[in-house]
This record gives C-alpha cells, structure tokens and sequence, in this order.
C-alpha cells in the first residue's frame, strides 16, 4: 500500500460560524489552518473561499489570496473548489481554475444536496475538464452518486482527462448515496484499479470511512467542510485535531502518512517548484 494523503477540506460552503466557532474565513485565517493541518499531516487542502462576512464566493482574486497565504506556509497542495455553493454560477464556479493550482475538484454530474439541487450538467463538466487539462490542472472527481463515475470515464474516453485519474468519493449527503462502507466498496470497485481515491465521510460517517479508507489502501478527507464534531455533540477545535486523528489512526493501522511531496508522487503531479 502507498502511503496515505489526507486531505483537509478546511471551510466548504455550507458551514457558518455559528455552527463552529473555529472555521476559517478570511485568507489570512485560511492560510493558518491549512499550515495547522499540514502540521497535523495533511498534505492537500481542499478550499472553499468566503467572503469577510462568511458567505460562499468564487471570486477569483479572493482565491489568489488564499493561494497566496497556504503557499507562503507551508508546502501543500492546494485543491480549489470549482463545486462552489449550490447557487453558484458555472462562470463563478470556474474563476479558481485560471490560477492554474495543482488540482480544482469537478463533479462529473447532477445530485440533491440537501434540499437543494447541485447542477452539473454534461456541458458544465466537459468545459470544466477542458479548461484544467489546457491549464494543467489535476482534476479530483467528486464523486456523490455512481454514476458520476460513468460520465467521469465518459470524459477519459473522449480525451478531456488523462491519466492517472483520483476520484474522492462523497458519502453521506443528506439526499445523495449514504456513508456506508458497502456503497464505499461498490464505488471502489468501479474504478480503474490504477486511479488512486479518497474518501470524504459526511459527518458521524467521517471517522467509520475513514479507517475503512486506510485499510483499503484507499486515502481519505477530513474537516469542517464534510464534519464540525470531533465526537458526538463536541465541536472539533480546528481542522488540525481532525487531521491529527486521521494521522495516528493511519499509524495505528500501519500506514504511513504521505508528505505533500510523497502526495505529488502518488498523484502523478510534477513535483513542486522550488
Ligand atoms: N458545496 C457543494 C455544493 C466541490 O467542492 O467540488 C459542492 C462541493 C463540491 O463542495
Ligand atoms: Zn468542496
């Protein structure tokens, strides 16, 4: 088995302060808690950007300065969000892109998120893998139903992505597939055997999917964005305590932690610029 890579999706776009008092928003908060968590072992930070009043935004040049300050951090990837919030346009949702970052996510079809709809429809994928694979971006498939993965694969074929392929399989949206370890099974299996995964485990199915992830040989997600609870009813003090929890169950399992360097390796990515 590789070594694993944890992910640390540290805002989302759902997730207010109310709800946890600890979630980054600003860029200069942002960069502290992916430096945090790259301390705790994470190698990628998935982010969701926001607005100084908390709210969801795509903006490009806000994004550049979240960019800016993980980057003077510390040496992780950095994975853009092109998911946004669910009423964002695909226009806003694809400003993050043209900053040519290593990786941006891209959902490869349309699901209920909760009580709402998050659209992607095919013309919004094509032109989304599209404009990575100009821009030498690695897309992560966001997988939150199966058959994402066939219009995933629909992509490969016609040329859209290349190989090695990631694919993070979201679990436990209210209204999308479950966090069952069996529906964890059934997406693995229907995945080329050579593309690496991850698994992002929506709230109290986080940590179950997780140590299922690591013994699969599989990598997994944490943080505010899928999970504000450390344990049941205790909110986590930072995306650096759910990452931390990840890194010594991985130990405990035998399974070493991936340096964001090892991450590139793994991923197929060019190594990092120094
Ligand atoms: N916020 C969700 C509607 C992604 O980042 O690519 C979509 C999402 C997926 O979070
Ligand atoms: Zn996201």
């Amino acid at each position: 088995m590789s070594k694993l890579i944890i992910t640390a999706a540290l805002t989302g776009a759902e997730v207010t302060r109310d709800q946890q008092p600890h979630l980054p928003i600003t860029p200069e908060e942002i960069g502290q808690a992916a430096l945090e968590a790259y301390e705790a072992g994470a190698a990628i930070v998935h982010v969701h950007a926001r607005q100084s009043d908390g709210s969801p935004t795509q903006d490009k040049a806000v994004y550049a300065e979240i960019k800016r300050m993980i980057e003077s951090r510390c040496p992780v990837i950095f994975q853009p969000s092109t998911g946004g919030a669910t009423w964002h346009s695909a226009e806003e949702r694809l400003q993050p892109v043209e900053l040519n970052p290593e990786m941006a996510t891209l959902s490869t079809g349309t699901c209920n998120f909760g009580e709402d709809i998050f659209s992607n429809p095919q013309r919004f994928y094509e032109q989304a893998a599209r404009m990575m694979l100009e821009r030498g971006v690695k897309p992560e498939f966001e997988v939150f139903e199966a058959g994402m993965i066939d219009n995933a694969m629909r992509l490969v074929r016609d040329g859209l992505v290349k190989p090695p392929l990631h694919f993070n399989f979201v679990l436990g949206v209210p209204g999308a597939m479950s966090g069952s370890v069996r529906n964890l099974c059934f997406l693995v299996d229907s995945i080329p055997k050579d593309a690496t995964w991850t698994v992002s485990g929506i709230g109290r199915h986080e940590t179950p999917l997780a140590m299922a992830a690591i013994a699969m040989g599989g990598h997994v997600r944490v943080g505010f964005e899928d999970n504000i609870y450390f344990y049941k009813g205790q909110l986590a003090k930072g995306n650096a305590e759910l990452t931390a929890r990840i890194a010594r169950l991985a130990k405990e399992l035998g399974r070493e932690v991936a340096t964001p360097d090892e991450a590139r390796e793994i991923l197929g990515l060019p190594a990092r610029k120094t």
